[in-house]
């Protein structure tokens, strides 16, 4: 009802044009320009490079960051390991901006190219924002928060829905050297009190899938615990009206007020740029520290190579800028490279399950760059909702965030692609910057494989490792996969625990870096990812550890342990399953249940939540007390006649109950 009467009061234009002064849709405006130009390689082909990146990874990277970006001064040392372990620093000495390579250097040359097209969430409504307006943006809004105290090296988090606004916002934290953590609009109050930060740019409310989602709201949650917030900038999404109090500042109002130029501040090359939270197998989500120059230059460099990127056209990644993918492809990359980039606010499936094609015929989409689970989700509609739009356009497909199953892929190929276009599977992480591992750049017309990684970018030489840490040679081998040397994409440091980060990365193989994910190489030498060798799940790309979702089922005061793993799912890859001990059998199980369910949604967030809960007399345990979540596993797959080794459980009688109250839960469920 509520929806409905906004909806109806304010369309088009406070759905629509939030924006400060006066930025209108613009139906067609011109997407390229003549000049500043995607980044340059050094002559030569896949090969060359390859094997010149692997050799001499230092000067190889070197070359590229002299020609590919924009120096306040030039850098002395391209890469110096880091002595204690750890990742690597690079092109020490040199002096940069992120925000003048992403914007002014493109101004100067085409101001009038457009940088980003906003696809609203109400199809038909997009805005397209020119290079010279989005540099406009970003230099008001980052006079803003200068006026408000905030400086190089403080933290900004921006808990905003994907629009110009929340780009040039991460843009003004880059300007004005502070340090971004943009929070996933869709985490909780409690998730965004979680993170280190000074500040928070926010919206009234956002909008998606036809729905609003109250941000104002749950910042104002957030800051209640949250001691460190000086100051919340809100701007406007919807003509709605919020509370504001003491610490909130309206954003437009401001903007309008201050200067459209702000000198850009030269930073040096490694320091902080963002960081972004993501899970890892033990405790809380940890923040992952990007660095400014190297991770500019791999993200554009790989978005320009592994899509092959060419001026003129149009990229439309439709991640959301809270992950990773959105910093990398929606935002940096593309920007660097003086690309055309769209902003996708919507879902797969608003207002139908046409929208991804109907937007890729409207825009006229160039690559187009998504989930699995996405693609998994449309392909039950049926081939009517692709084939009704125009996709000539379309040239590359991307998939990243989990695997990609052979299904889903022959639909996106054959389907979406028509079969003339390159799909590449790209696998990379929160921790590495950009892209890794993808079938481009490649030789030319070298063959690709359905759903599979396969080639290492440039400079990245990728080892399997067996359990007693030897790299395992050789061909058709799975093993743990590493990284044997240094990127310049690759995170720098766990925020406030380097400690953290070197355990986690660079310990169980020492000299390499440990990506978590397990891989297969094959016959021919290509890469095939396996899955996570850890506790850390992926629902729906998202990734999550089971650590976590058990750590906020802890509090309940009926419930002294849990036990969360991952299962198959058929749309979002995994799902949580959860097994629960209650302190006495208590005849309100559903209850219980319904509150772990809701306090897993309110501590971190609604994606979280366990798709089923069991509950067991005990959790299967070893006899030094840890849990055996490798036989909870086996009984959801339902391979229990194949438990493994199990001598070393406590007591091995337990199985046998586990599959009993799996089996009742499975009759009285449509499981
Ligand atoms: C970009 C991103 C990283 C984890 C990673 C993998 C999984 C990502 C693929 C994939 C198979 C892929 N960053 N993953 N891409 N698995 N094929 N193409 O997703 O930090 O959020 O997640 O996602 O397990 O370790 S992330």
């Amino acid at each position: 009802m509520a929806l409905a009467a906004a909806r109806a009061r304010l369309p088009l234009r406070a759905l629509g044009c939030p924006l400060p002064h006066g930025l209108v849709p613009v139906a067609a405006r011109r997407c390229c320009g003549e000049a500043g130009g995607p980044a340059a390689l050094p002559p030569g082909g896949y090969g060359v490079w390859q094997e010149r990146a692997a050799r001499d990874p230092a000067g190889f990277w070197a070359e590229v960051a002299r020609g590919a970006l924009r120096w306040d001064s030039p850098f002395h040392t391209a890469c110096q390991a880091c002595p204690a372990g750890g990742a690597a620093r690079w092109f020490l000495g040199g002096r940069l901006n992120v925000s003048v390579n992403c914007l002014d250097q493109h101004v100067e040359k085409s101001p009038d190219r457009v940088a980003l097209i906003w696809e609203r969430d109400e199809p038909g409504t997009a805005v397209h924002v020119t290079y010279r307006e989005l540099l406009d943006l970003t230099c008001r809004l980052a006079n803003t928060l200068k006026k408000y105290g905030i400086q190089k090296g403080d933290k900004v988090a921006i808990y905003m829905s994907v629009s110009p606004l929340s780009v040039a916002a991460m843009l003004a934290c880059a300007r004005i050297g502070a340090v971004h953590t943009v929070v996933f609009a869709g985490f909780s109050a409690e998730s965004l009190a979680g993170r280190i930060i000074d500040s928070v740019i926010t919206y009234n409310q956002a909008v998606r899938g036809g729905r609003i989602i109250e941000l104002k709201r749950t910042v104002d949650e957030a800051v209640k615990n949250c001691p460190s917030i000086k100051h919340v900038f809100v701007a406007q999404r919807t003509d709605n009206k919020v509370w504001m109090g003491d610490r909130d500042i309206p954003l437009e109002e401001e903007m309008a007020k201050a200067a459209s130029v702000c000198a850009p501040e030269s930073m040096d090359s490694e320091d902080m740029l963002f960081m972004l939270y993501t899970s890892g197998s033990t405790g809380k989500p940890k923040g992952i520290v990007h660095t400014q120059a190297g991770y500019l230059l791999y993200s554009a460099v790989t978005h320009k190579y592994v899509f092959d990127y060419q001026q003129g056209d149009v990229f439309g990644c439709v991640a959301d800028i809270g992950w990773i993918t959105g910093h990398s492809y929606v935002v940096y990359g593309p920007l660097c490279n003086g690309a055309t980039s769209v902003l996708f606010e919507s879902t797969p499936v608003y207002p139908d399950p046409g929208r991804y094609w109907e937007m890729v015929q409207r825009l006229k989409i160039n690559q187009f760059y998504g989930a699995p689970t996405a693609i998994r989700l449309l392909l039950n509609y049926g081939e009517e909702w692709v084939k009704k739009y125009d996709r000539s356009s379309l040239k590359t497909l991307g998939s990243v965030g989990e695997p990609i199953n052979n299904e889903a892929w022959q639909w996106f190929y054959h389907v979406v692609g028509e079969g003339r276009c390159t799909l590449v599977d790209t696998w990379w992480q929160t921790e590495t910057g950009g892209i890794c591992i993808a079938p481009r750049p490649s030789e030319e017309k070298a063959e690709i494989v359905p759903a599979m990684a396969m080639r290492p970018f440039f400079g990245i030489v990728p080892v399997l490792m067996d359990d007693n840490g030897k790299v395992i040679e050789g061909v058709d081998v799975s093993g743990a996969l590493c990284i044997a040397q240094p990127w310049p994409g690759m995170a720098r440091t766990i925020f406030g625990d380097h400690q953290r980060f070197v355990d986690a990365y660079f310990k169980a193989y020492p000299g390499y870096y440990f990506t978590g994910d397990g891989a297969y190489r094959t016959k021919k030498g290509y890469y095939q990812i396996t899955g996570r060798m850890d506790d850390v799940i992926n629902i729906s790309g998202h990734r999550l550890g089971t650590a976590e979702i058990e750590d906020a089922m802890a509090d309940h005061p009926e419930v002294p342990e849990t036990a969360v793993i991952g299962y198959p799912h058929k749309i979002k890859g995994e799902g949580a399953f959860a097994f629960i001990v209650l302190k006495e059998q208590t005849a309100h199980t559903d209850h219980v249940k319904e509150e772990l369910k809701t306090m897993v949604a309110s501590k971190i967030a609604k994606y979280a939540v366990p798709d089923h809960i069991v509950v067991v007399k005990r959790l299967p345990k070893t006899r030094s007390g840890k849990i055996m979540r490798r036989l909870l596993r086996k009984v959801v797959t339902e391979q229990s006649n194949n438990m493994g080794d199990v001598t070393t459980l406590d007591d091995p009688s337990v199985v046998k109950e586990i599959l009993d109250a799996y089996q009742k839960y499975k009759e009285k469920t449509s499981l």
